[in-house]
């Protein structure tokens, strides 16, 4: 008898790498078992260059598009907000799970936050700074891009940063604040 195999999950994916976005700003479905397959599978929709070297640790990602690791920077993934402390291949997705893989620089307290935009009413967006534990906080500061040419400050500090954009049909919105990695896009 043949053993089952792992069933695949549908999963969101997202890949920032380190000036643009490399894969599906809005997050695209994809079918994977782990970490791992949800990137393999961006990196066949999406047509981008990545590459897994063998390390003591297991299978590794030292590359997607055209930046390489090296040193205390290089390509991390997230779920659901959380940075796992385990390989990719070895962390097994659930249905509905968001896989982020982004390109950070490690430093004594981790990596950098990750940037998550909400839509809070028609045309106003929260923002919030993630850290490697899946912990939010308002995002102060952050900017909100409408588009590729209009910026839109947000307000706000302890409670909730909100931003408000007005009329942007066709258009997405995204955030960014320096040293946080840009956030999810919303229409
Ligand atoms: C620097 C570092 C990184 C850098 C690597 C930059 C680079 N140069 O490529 C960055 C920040 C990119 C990184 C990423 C990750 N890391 Co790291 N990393 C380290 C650290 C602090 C030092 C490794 C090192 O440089 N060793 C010295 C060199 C000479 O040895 P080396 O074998 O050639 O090192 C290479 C591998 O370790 C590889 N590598 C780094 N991290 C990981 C993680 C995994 C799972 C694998 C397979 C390989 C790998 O990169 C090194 C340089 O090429 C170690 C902790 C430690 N003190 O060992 C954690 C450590 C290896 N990382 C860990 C983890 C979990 C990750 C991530 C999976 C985190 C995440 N959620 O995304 C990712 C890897 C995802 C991927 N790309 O596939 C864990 C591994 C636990 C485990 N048993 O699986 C460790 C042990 C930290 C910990 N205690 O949690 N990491």
């Amino acid at each position: 008898m043949l053993a089952a195999a792992a069933s695949a999950a549908q999963v969101k994916v997202r890949v920032e790498g380190k000036t643009r976005t490399i894969f599906a700003p809005t997050e695209l479905t994809v079918s994977a078992d782990n970490a791992l397959g949800a990137l393999a599978t961006a990196a066949g929709a999406g047509e981008f260059y990545y590459h897994v070297t063998e390390t003591a640790f297991g299978p590794y990602v030292d590359q997607i598009g055209l930046f390489p690791s090296g040193g205390v920077t290089g390509w991390v993934y997230k779920v659901n907000g959380v940075s796992p402390p385990v390989g990719a291949d070895q962390y097994v997705v659930k249905p509905g799970d968001k896989v982020l893989w982004y390109f950070a620089t490690f430093g004594p307290t981790g990596g950098p936050p990750t940037l998550e935009l909400e839509r809070a009413a028609q045309s106003c967006y929260r923002v919030y700074s993630v850290d490697d534990a899946g912990t939010r906080a308002p995002a102060v500061g952050a900017v909100l891009h409408v588009g590729s040419k209009r910026t839109v400050a947000t307000q706000g500090a302890t409670q909730t940063v909100l931003g408000c954009v007005g009329k942007h049909r066709g258009l997405l919105v995204r955030a960014t604040l320096d040293g946080a990695v840009r956030s999810n896009a919303l229409p």
